[in-house]
């Protein structure tokens, strides 16, 4: 689905990057470049074929991709094939928890000032009661699609590129805590910002954006504006997902959210669609969080949100 920016969003969004590179939350940046590349609409069938290898690879191993899994560690070496086959250079970290092995994917864009890294990243791991396709093959999906769309466009942005892919998140963020835990601190300082992806499919969609960094959030916010799409603060969020390993050591955080277990209201519905009085996921942390578990329009429009951070972010 063709979902085209705005002229006037496109302004505001060199605005926003030229303000972005002045400001303290990305200090440093390079001169404010005149134009912003155009990031590309990703194609959502692209992230569903990711979602539907997903789901094929949790059905072969027990129901789940959940941490200390077979199906975790095999969700893991899909999308490191991809990443492996698109040129990037590809590191598995491992950790412990619950004494269980844990492993985290971490993906580095060849090129790119290494001393202005962007960081997005998702948990690929889920829940053992299912799949976990919405929580969170979604987030997983599109930070993929957005990485290998990097590759064919054979970007060469000012900041280097890094995505990372989270394991044990559902045990209490283990894996991006032990990311940004074991970062020297020369390497900490060098991440200019990290944005996470956590639930971006959920069937009854809302359109939350974190509102941590204040740039960041309004990358995102100048994005849905071009869509015509309305978008809510993400409240009930601080501390839950894998922006906050990052954001307690200080560096700038921001991402997106399509809603959980809390219930839609009616102001919402009569704004985004979808039914007032139901969750936006009532398959949360379920069995049926499957492939069915999905909201194709929410997806869509998230993950190229996610492709237009990254491309505005990085110039
Ligand atoms: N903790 C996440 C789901 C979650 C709940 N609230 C938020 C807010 C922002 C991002 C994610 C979430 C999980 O179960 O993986
Ligand atoms: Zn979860
Ligand atoms: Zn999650």
């Amino acid at each position: 689905m063709k979902l085209s920016v705005s002229g006037r969003a496109a302004a505001a969004a060199v605005v926003a990057a030229t303000t972005l590179l002045a400001t303290g939350s990305l200090a440093g940046a390079a001169p404010a470049t005149p134009a912003v590349a155009a990031a590309p609409d990703l194609p959502v069938a692209n992230v569903k074929a990711h979602l539907s290898q997903l789901q094929s690879i949790a059905t072969a191993n027990g129901g789940n991709r959940a941490h200390g899994r077979t199906g975790y560690r095999a969700s893991l070496d899909y999308v490191k094939a991809k990443l492996d086959a698109a040129g990037f250079t590809t590191t598995i970290q491992q950790f412990t928890s619950s004494s269980r092995t844990g492993y985290n994917l971490i993906a580095d864009w060849p090129g790119g000032d290494t001393t202005r890294v962007l960081m997005a990243g998702s948990h690929l791991d889920s829940v053992t009661a299912g799949p976990g396709i919405n929580d969170n093959g979604s987030g997983s999906a599109a930070v993929l699609e957005t990485a290998l769309a990097v590759s064919r466009a054979g970007l060469q942005p000012t900041r280097h590129l890094r995505f990372a892919w989270w394991g044990a998140e559902e045990l209490g963020m283990v894996g991006s805590r032990y990311y940004v835990n074991n970062l020297s601190s020369a390497n900490r300082s060098r991440i200019s910002a990290y944005l996470n992806f956590d639930m971006i499919g959920s069937p009854n969609p809302g359109y939350f954006v974190y509102d941590d960094d204040p740039t960041i959030e309004q990358t995102f916010k100048t994005y849905f504006s071009g869509l015509g799409v309305p978008t809510e603060i993400e409240t009930e969020g601080d501390g839950r997902s894998d922006h906050a390993p990052f954001k307690n050591v200080g560096i700038p955080v921001g991402g997106l959210f399509s809603g959980a277990d809390y219930v839609k209201t009616s102001a919402q519905a009569a704004k985004w669609g979808g039914t007032a009085g139901q969750p936006f996921d009532r398959c949360y942390h379920s069995s049926c969080d499957t492939i069915a578990n999905l909201n194709d329009t929410a997806l869509d429009r998230n993950a190229d949100a996610l492709a237009y951070a990254v491309w505005t972010l990085s110039s």
